[in-house]
């Protein structure tokens, strides 16, 4: 394979791309995808995702399919889990050679925080039931998005979260951790690295394993002292990447917002959550 002498001095300046604790963080212009997909084709290895979409929220699956189709890990092995109470409702849609697709039944809820926050109880048991020793990484996506540049080999990690677009320039007070010290979720102001999205996290399995059954059993513990968390299981979530560094940080272009214009150091947004009418979508 012939590719661009890397450089040790020039890259990118406008942004960081590694943490403090040494995980790379991704941006355009910091890796060759030509290079990175050659490593990890050849050792072959399989990706699962998985996207919930539960009551309405299956008219976001066509647009995520296809544009799935198009960007994310184009020429492996891609198993992609629809959860939904609706499977007449998953639309058919042409898949590529070597993906797959399974639609799996869940319950709705009442709730839409408990659709939310029950992903994490459904990920762990998917993992321990199905993907062990079968699967070599996992990434968890929100289904109201969509894909519009490569998602690929270079967000490969052993733990893998992703940069919320909404805060990255604040201080951290003012992310919006969980602040009640009786939760399990919570994070003192002060405390804290990054605040990352919920709507997008992996990595191998073992570590998702880890990290699904962490947040489900905290989950679990505040509600059973009547305790729900500011942001469901993305305040579990973040406090789990707080204690437990991400060994990859994928940058706010894997998990934009329609919404917001594009920033100057966002040269490509790869994946972004659409505007939705939430009072038309949500159960309550
Ligand atoms: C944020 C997070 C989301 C979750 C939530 C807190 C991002 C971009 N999004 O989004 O991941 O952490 O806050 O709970 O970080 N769903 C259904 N049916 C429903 C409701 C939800 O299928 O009736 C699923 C669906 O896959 C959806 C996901 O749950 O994408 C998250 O729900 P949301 O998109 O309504 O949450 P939102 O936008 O507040």
């Amino acid at each position: 394979l012939q590719y661009q002498q890397p450089s040790i001095i020039v890259g990118r300046t406008d942004v960081v791309t590694v943490t403090p604790w040494l995980s790379p963080v991704v941006w355009e212009g910091t890796f060759n995808a030509e290079l990175l997909d050659s490593i990890y084709l050849q050792k072959n290895i399989s990706i699962a995702a998985t996207v919930f979409a539960v009551g309405k929220y299956t008219m976001f699956l066509k647009d995520f399919l296809l544009t799935a189709q198009q960007h994310f890990f184009v020429g492996f092995h891609v198993h992609m889990y629809v959860f939904t109470d609706r499977p007449s409702e998953v639309p058919t849609v042409p898949l590529r050679a070597n993906w797959k697709l399974f639609v799996r039944m869940v319950p709705n809820s009442r709730r839409w925080q408990i659709i939310s926050a029950r992903r994490m109880e459904i990920i762990q048991t998917l993992i321990e039931d199905e993907l062990m020793n079968q699967t070599d990484y996992i990434f968890c996506l929100d289904v109201d998005s969509r894909f519009h540049g490569r998602w690929g080999s270079e967000s490969l990690g052993a733990l893998v979260a992703v940069i919320h677009p909404g805060y990255y320039k604040d201080d951290r007070s003012r992310f919006p951790y969980e602040r009640h010290a009786s939760s399990s979720a919570f994070i003192a102001s002060g405390q804290g690295d990054f605040y990352y999205c919920g709507g997008a996290f992996g990595g191998n399995v073992q570590e998702v394993l880890q990290l699904t059954t962490t947040c489900r059993r905290n989950y679990e513990a505040d509600a059973a002292k009547g305790i729900e968390a500011a942001w469901q299981e993305e305040s579990h979530l973040n406090r789990y990447m707080w204690i437990n560094k991400p060994t990859k940080v994928l940058s706010p272009e894997y998990l934009w917002q329609d919404f917001k214009a594009w920033e100057p150091e966002i040269r490509l947004v790869r994946f972004s959550g659409v505007v939705k009418n939430y009072a038309a979508i949500r159960p309550n």
